[in-house]
């Protein structure tokens, strides 16, 4: 092979060789004009930042309002999770099941290998190390990137602990996910995010939307993270986790599944009711779960992340003032509107709409146009540091214990708000049969719903089936096993009105699962799962009467049956894999509604 064109230049920070053969490799392969080491330093982000304004990738948004924040405008072709051109790629196809696309990982190299080919000329390879979890975490698991892409490695900044503490945590070690990223052209047909889970190895080649091309959280903290998970006895899990503290002081921790853009962020931030002073939520992550059976035999929690890549559309003063807080300054927004005046906008933010912005595409926009002036799936990237109800834990290398773990579709029927497993295999059953109904977090139709089994649909790097053997499995080594619960914040009336008033006043349901979670309240039995008794959920002070509250707790048989039809054909799907345990509870909630 001929020699590379471009050497790795030498740094302070690491002579690892192992390091140091792949990116030789790889730059041999993409041939980038320089290569430069990132070490997540002030001096490294203020210099990219001005490279990236210069280059107009960047734009600066007003500085006195929003001192540090920028604007960038992606590929209108691309700014979106890419699901249908997202593979994993292991020797067997039936590792990666029938949910994931599938490439044979010689078919994969050579094909990206292609693609790669020169794809740097011309451009600069950015060096991006990082941990995942907390520096130092048992838990933690480090990443290095190489990309063309200053938006990805000013990102990963926020989004990571990034730069030299992670070359110091990898020593000389050869335990690091190997991510190459180039934007290439942006062209859609030559779009791949391929994942090599056994080579603990992501590609991504065509993108530079935000889950595609910030390796460590989707590609790596969950789809390779619950590969690793399996093998090593964990769960990397699509969950946000928080910290509930009441009057009294005391402290529980809820891990909860959401499928993308069905409101993680706001529940992760929530402020609760007036009626709950005293109360207090505090956010240990939005997105990603690590989860961990502890030296005490408890599950423990990390978050891998250290920022929030979250929706914008819908974010105000009301539905999520901590997120408000939170890109208030030092923050990246993509592909949201701007005002005459330089500010970010967005469909759903607080205040008048204006008579005339720039919109995400960069055209003018007027007030009463019928195009959205941000794009639904318009994004913020902002530092956890940044936000008023951080978790004191957010650092912790031993995570937190969890005490509960919630699922929770966007369903706008058939589920109730809020139900209990009666044990942990209906848990699992539980989170195996969530549906959901799909949002603009990815390419497609919005609004069809579709088994999203754990919020995992998209993210679980391999096959589904042993992927819900692995949770049953898990109950084996927790001592002191989570209560399981479900909830759905979006059933909508007969007007299509949602029913539940949904953010802070989610407190409300919060609370029922920490009384049921303490021992404090008895539960109702259904066909379903514990419900709470009349009387129980707390709704002083809501305007929500009782019919609607009767409407959106109920069960209604008939929908039921239907959902267990959709269930039926989403484990045949899984064939021999679709564990017995779980086969078994369908059949049994069948009974019961047959009985
Ligand atoms: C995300 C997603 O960006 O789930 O978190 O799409
Ligand atoms: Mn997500």
């Amino acid at each position: 092979m001929a020699a590379p064109d471009v050497t790795v230049p030498k740094t302070s920070m690491t002579s690892n060789p192992h390091l140091m053969k792949w990116i030789e490799d790889c730059a041999r392969l993409a041939k980038p004009d320089r290569i430069v080491w990132c070490d997540g330093s002030e001096a490294e982000k203020e210099r990219l930042t001005k490279e990236a304004v210069d280059a107009g990738i960047l734009m600066p948004l007003n500085q006195q309002k929003w001192p540090g924040c920028y604007l960038h405008r992606s590929n209108p072709n691309d700014v979106a999770r890419v699901e249908h051109l997202t593979f994993i790629c292991t020797p067997n196809k039936v590792d990666a099941g029938p949910t994931n696309n599938w490439m044979d990982p010689d078919e994969a190299y050579t094909k990206l290998a292609n693609h790669f080919d020169g794809s740097m000329k011309g451009r600069t390879m950015y060096v991006v190390p990082y941990v995942m979890g907390p520096i130092g975490s048992p838990f933690s698991k480090i990443g290095v990137e190489l990309t063309d892409s200053i938006y990805v490695a000013l990102n990963m900044r926020i989004m990571a602990r990034m730069g030299r503490q992670a070359l110091e945590m990898l020593g000389s070690s050869n335990d690091f996910n190997r991510g190459l990223h180039c934007t290439g052209d942006i062209n859609p047909e030559r779009r791949f995010i391929c994942h090599f889970p056994q080579d603990n190895t992501i590609w991504s080649f065509g993108s530079g939307y935000g889950g595609n091309v910030l390796l460590g959280k989707k590609c790596l903290a969950l789809r390779i993270g619950s590969y690793l998970g399996r093998e090593e006895g964990w769960l990397a899990e699509h969950m946000l986790i928080l910290g509930v503290t009441s009057p009294q002081g005391e402290t529980t921790y809820v891990a909860a599944a959401f499928p993308s853009a069905c409101g993680k962020t706001n529940f992760a931030m929530m402020i609760p009711p007036k009626e709950y002073t005293g109360w207090k939520i505090e956010t240990v992550g939005d997105d990603i779960a690590w989860m961990r059976v502890g030296p005490d035999g408890q599950l423990y929690a990390i978050n891998p992340e250290a920022g929030y890549f979250g929706v914008v559309p819908g974010t105000n003063n009301k539905t999520n003032p901590n997120a408000m807080a939170s890109i208030r300054k030092d923050t990246i927004f993509t592909n949201v509107a701007v005002t005459e005046d330089g500010e970010p906008w967005w469909e759903g933010k607080d205040g008048e709409v204006p008579e005339r912005l720039t919109d995400w595409q960069g055209r003018p926009w007027v007030k009463g146009s019928a195009e959205k002036a941000a794009h639904p799936n318009s994004r913020f990237t902002a530092p956890a540091a940044n936000n008023p109800a951080l978790s004191p834990k957010v650092n912790d290398p031993q995570g937190v214990p969890i005490s509960a773990i919630i699922f929770g579709g966007r369903r706008s029927n058939t589920v109730p708000l809020v139900l209990q497993a009666f044990n942990w295999t209906h848990g699992v059953f539980l989170g195996a049969t969530m549906g959901s109904e799909t949002t603009a977090a990815a390419t497609g139709k919005v609004g069809v719903v579709r088994r999203d089994p754990m919020a995992m649909l998209p993210f679980c790097g391999y096959n589904m089936g042993d992927y819900f053997q692995h949770w049953l499995d898990m109950q084996k080594s927790i001592d002191k096993l989570p209560k399981i619960f479900q909830v759905n914040w979006f059933r909508q009336d007969s007007n299509g009105k949602f029913i539940w008033p949904g953010f802070g006043d989610n407190m409300r349901v919060l609370k029922w699962v920490l009384d049921r979670v303490a021992g404090r309240v008895a539960g109702k039995e259904t066909l379903l799962g514990w419900v709470p008794k009349q009387g129980d959920l707390d709704v002083r002070g809501l305007d929500i009467s009782k019919e609607a509250l009767a409407e959106a707790t109920s069960i209604k048989e008939e929908e039921w049956k239907t959902e267990l039809k959709s269930q039926e054909t989403f484990f045949e799907q899984l064939g021999s894999k679709a564990p017995e345990a779980l086969l078994l509870q369908r059949k049994l909630l069948l009974a019961r509604l047959e009985g």
